[in-house]
């Protein structure tokens, strides 16, 4: 017979006991997800916490290069994706071998790498940047040219407060990047009072609109200061679980009802229970690749915080 939610929780619960184990999970998973885990949070400041954490197993509800992430940073820990498939197509738009190749075309430039990256890319590049980050880690590198991998909206983004160069690598998030103008203008019209707040892996159209462009850490602290009470969301939909139950007295509405990952969505408590009582999938990142990649990392760490 089938295990009911409540059993589910019971189950994990008890296991996560046993095993030393925390569960992590990313903004955009399941409210379920989202609800059962002792950390909340963006790829990299969950990570960040993961390597604080006292735990010996690291369940992270999210993608694989999330996953690989908490791996890089915490190498003594065992770090589980509890969906294999769970993969992030933005991540894949940039293979190692492209890179090598794209910077023997631009020997002159720096390569910036979006987090959103697998652990091979980043051990490529030459230092890493998060979507609250960009502008400042664009504009914090010695050259005067950069090559911004992998997404080309959040480059655009970052080469509109910068007078360095950027070069744009052709990759985009599928669920952002297909936000349209159109859809915004609409749910303005909608809920005129509202302020509408995108993330910058949104198209340069769609950014025009907005009154705000952040990452999802920068929407909470956006949401809670704002001088409205309505706000229309331009990232993926399970954002609005943490904006609702974080900032309860405002009001949250989606900027497309397509901003859905279906990878973020995968997740379930079952493969959580599941990866518990397996451990599997252990996400490992060999040792050459883990310290160049943490280089990439340790060098956008050392700038100034700014989430
Ligand atoms: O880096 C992350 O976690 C993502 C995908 C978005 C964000 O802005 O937090």
């Amino acid at each position: 017979m089938e295990k009911t939610d409540q059993e589910l929780i019971e189950k994990i619960e008890e296991l996560r006991y046993e095993l030393k184990a925390i569960i992590l999970a990313h903004n955009y998973q399941r409210e379920e997800i989202q609800d059962i885990a002792d950390i909340l949070g963006d790829s990299l400041g969950l990570s960040q916490d993961a390597a604080r954490a006292d735990a010996g197993v690291i369940i992270f509800c999210g993608v694989h290069f999330m996953a690989e992430s908490a791996a890089i940073l915490s190498p003594e820990k065992t770090v589980i994706l509890p969906c294999p498939d769970a993969g992030c197509p933005l991540a894949d738009m940039v293979t190692p071998e492209a890179l090598r190749q794209k910077k023997a075309e631009h020997p002159e430039a720096t390569v910036v790498c979006y987090v959103n990256s697998s652990a091979e890319t980043k051990a490529e590049s030459d230092i890493c940047c998060t979507s609250a980050n960009a502008v400042r880690v664009v504009n914090s590198v010695q050259e005067d040219t950069v090559l911004f991998i992998p997404d080309k909206n959040l480059g655009h983004f970052a080469s509109q407060h910068t007078n360095k160069k950027v070069i744009l690598w052709e990759g985009y998030c599928p669920i952002h990047h297909w936000v349209t103008p159109e859809e915004v203008i609409k749910a303005r019209q909608a809920h005129p009072r509202a302020a509408v707040v995108v993330h910058p892996e949104c198209q340069p159209e769609v950014i025009k609109l907005a009154d705000h462009v952040c990452s999802t850490s920068g929407m909470i602290s956006y949401a809670k200061k704002v001088n409205t009470d309505e706000l229309i969301i331009g990232t993926e939909i399970g954002m609005l679980h943490r904006l609702r139950k974080e900032v309860p007295e405002k009001r949250f509405y989606i900027a497309s009802p397509r901003l859905i990952c279906p990878n973020m969505k995968k997740t379930s408590l079952t493969s959580v229970l599941t990866a518990l009582e397996n451990l599997s999938l252990v996400i490992k990142v060999t040792e050459p690749i883990r310290q160049r990649a943490k280089l990439a990392l340790d060098r956008m760490l050392a700038i100034p915080r700014d989430r």
